[in-house]
């Protein structure tokens, strides 16, 4: 157990030590791996290179992911333990005003994380969680645990919204005919440059702008969501961040 810790409110990164006190809790219930600390060490960095706010590449990005949301027939939202640790509520309001059903799917598949994540989703109020029915169909070009999933979500899924992503996934999903939409601080990292779309920003602050897109744009017809979508491009998106981190750091660098 992590010792109980006052982290005073006046702190500069009060909020950023909160969060990692959340992380270090969700640890030890088991919603989040022991890696996944170690993936919010590396989030929390690139977090810094992009100054700790959501940029314009970010946003070019949550609109053509709102996009891909309304557009799918079957969209479906894959949870792991750090992604349910951080923004539970947000990840069944995204569900509600999507109607995509949450999925979890783990990398790290120990017992009792499932139901731990399970628990922490129930509380946030999500009424059907997919993955934990004990029916399971095989992706067979994954041969990590994430090919185990449920034939009613992922295994169906015209889109499927994979935040906060290990490996080579994204990749096998895509040869599949789905389209792949994803959250990464880090637009290095493979899941981003294989993702039809790829969010570099921080999914606490992502995932409430990518539920107000969605209701707005609810209106639009299919044509003009299609033509939004279409004019997207990851790759420029990734080009763009990368830009941005570097301008920044030269930028910095003068005011030392
Ligand atoms: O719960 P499990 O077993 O499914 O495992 C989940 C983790 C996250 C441990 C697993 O998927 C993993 O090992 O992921 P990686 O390879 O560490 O990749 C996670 C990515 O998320 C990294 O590129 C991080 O930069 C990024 N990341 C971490 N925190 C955030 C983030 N991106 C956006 N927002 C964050 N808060």
């Amino acid at each position: 157990m992590s010792a109980k810790i006052n982290i005073p409110k006046d702190h500069p990164r009060y909020r950023a030590m909160m969060i990692r006190e959340n992380m270090i809790k969700g640890c030890e219930n088991k919603v989040v791996a022991p890696a996944g600390l170690i993936a919010q060490g590396r989030g929390e960095a690139f977090d810094y290179l992009i100054g700790e706010k959501t940029e314009p590449f970010a946003l070019d990005a949550i609109k053509a992911a709102a996009c891909a949301f309304i557009l799918a027939e079957h969209p479906v939202i894959s949870v792991n333990g750090n992604v349910a640790q951080l923004v539970p509520d947000w990840l069944v309001k995204l569900s509600e005003v999507s109607g995509a059903p949450l999925e979890i799917n783990l990398f790290y598949r120990e017992p009792g994380r499932e139901e731990a994540i399970l628990k922490v989703l129930e509380k946030a109020g999500a009424k059907r969680v997919l993955g934990v029915s004990g029916r399971r169909e095989t992706i067979k070009e994954l041969s990590s645990d994430r090919r185990i999933v449920d034939p009613e979500g992922i295994y169906k899924a015209d889109m499927v919204f994979v935040p906060l992503e290990d490996g080579d996934r994204t990749e096998a999903l895509a040869a599949m005919g789905k389209r792949v939409v994803t959250v990464d601080l880090n637009p290095l990292s493979r899941t981003p440059n294989k993702a039809h779309v790829a969010i570099i920003d921080n999914i606490t602050r992502a995932l409430p702008l990518l539920a107000e897109y969605i209701i707005s744009y609810k209106n639009k017809k299919r044509e003009e969501l299609e033509a939004l979508y279409s004019s997207y491009s990851n790759r420029e998106t990734l080009r763009k961040s990368l830009v941005f981190m570097a301008e920044r750091l030269i930028s910095l660098s003068r005011e030392i």
